[in-house]
């Protein structure tokens, strides 16, 4: 059977979990060794093709419909793409799905986890900087996140660890008939 591509698009504040949850799938689709997988995790597409951007509202959805782009071209040649950008607002997103429909699969996730879990977590201490004062424009504390209307899946990781988040990502994507 030949597999058509698909692209999981994460969406959700910082420390919410994507970038964790991307790597976990990123391994499990490297496992089945049947369709080339690639990760575009937030971080990595900021310093190798956003790196002249800042965190406008105009800039960060050109951030993500690069992102989107790419996943449109790694889906419509049969690969995985696992996407791991905020993504705060509608309009980007709606337009990569739009695109990315049109290749093969897309699954839309909200990771859900909520912003007081997030703060605690504060890893790369970006919200004790906002809360300061120091930095400004950070999503969810003086910045917007709209939440996805319609996400496939919706996952708080304040629930439940990593491997469990996967395993209901990989349940879905079986359901669905993608893997
Ligand atoms: C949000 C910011 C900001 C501001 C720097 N707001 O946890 P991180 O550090 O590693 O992930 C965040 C990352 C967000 O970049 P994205 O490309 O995913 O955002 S978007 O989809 O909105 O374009 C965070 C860091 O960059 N960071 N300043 N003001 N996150």
């Amino acid at each position: 059977r030949h597999k058509q591509g698909f692209t999981v698009f994460l969406t959700g504040l910082s420390g919410a979990g994507k970038s964790t949850l991307a790597k976990v799938l990123y391994v499990r689709f490297m496992e089945m060794r049947d369709r080339p997988v690639t990760l575009l995790d937030g971080d990595i597409v900021r310093k190798n093709l956003s790196s002249e951007l800042s965190f406008t509202r105009e800039h960060r959805e050109l951030n993500v419909r690069r992102i989107g782009f790419v996943a449109s071209e790694i889906t419509k040649n049969g690969g995985i793409a696992v996407c791991a950008p905020i993504a705060p607002y509608e309009d980007s997103r709606r337009l990569n799905r739009e695109l990315i429909e049109g290749y093969g699969g897309y699954i839309e996730i909200f990771m859900a986890t909520p912003l007081t879990v997030c703060e605690q977590r504060d890893r790369k201490g970006l919200y004790a900087k906002a809360r300061a004062g120091v930095v400004q424009g950070v999503t969810g504390i003086d910045d917007p996140y709209i939440p996805p209307s319609d996400p496939e899946l919706e996952i708080d990781t304040s629930e439940m660890t990593p491997t469990e988040a996967a395993q209901e990502v990989l349940l879905y994507l079986e359901e669905q008939g993608y893997i």
